[in-house]
């Protein structure tokens, strides 16, 4: 018996086989691509930004709503002073 190393004798030895599995790589490729690319696109349903909200109201009540300066998971106050998107209309002058 010769040991475990089954002999790489399959159908794919030349170049065609070569170009096929090239071919694959490619495709497998434009899978990953397509998924890094839409992968924030997709997220674009869950995350909020400021720009999402009409006014600083509506964008300060859903800040409070997801944990606010404890949590604020869509980072909807970044100097995190409680205050939620300060450049819309309607926030609260400092
Ligand atoms: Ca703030």
């Amino acid at each position: 018996m010769g040991g475990g190393r089954p002999a790489q004798h399959g159908p794919c030895a030349g170049a065609g086989c070569g170009l096929l599995r090239q071919a694959g790589e490619v495709v497998v490729r434009a899978a990953l691509l397509a998924t890094l690319l839409a992968g924030p696109a997709l997220a674009q349903g869950a995350d909020r930004d400021c720009a999402d909200f009409p006014d600083w109201e509506s964008a300060q009540r859903f800040y409070l709503q997801n944990g606010g300066l404890a949590r604020d998971p869509h980072r909807l106050d970044r100097d995190r002073d409680g205050i939620a998107c300060v450049s819309l209309p309607g926030a609260p002058r400092r």
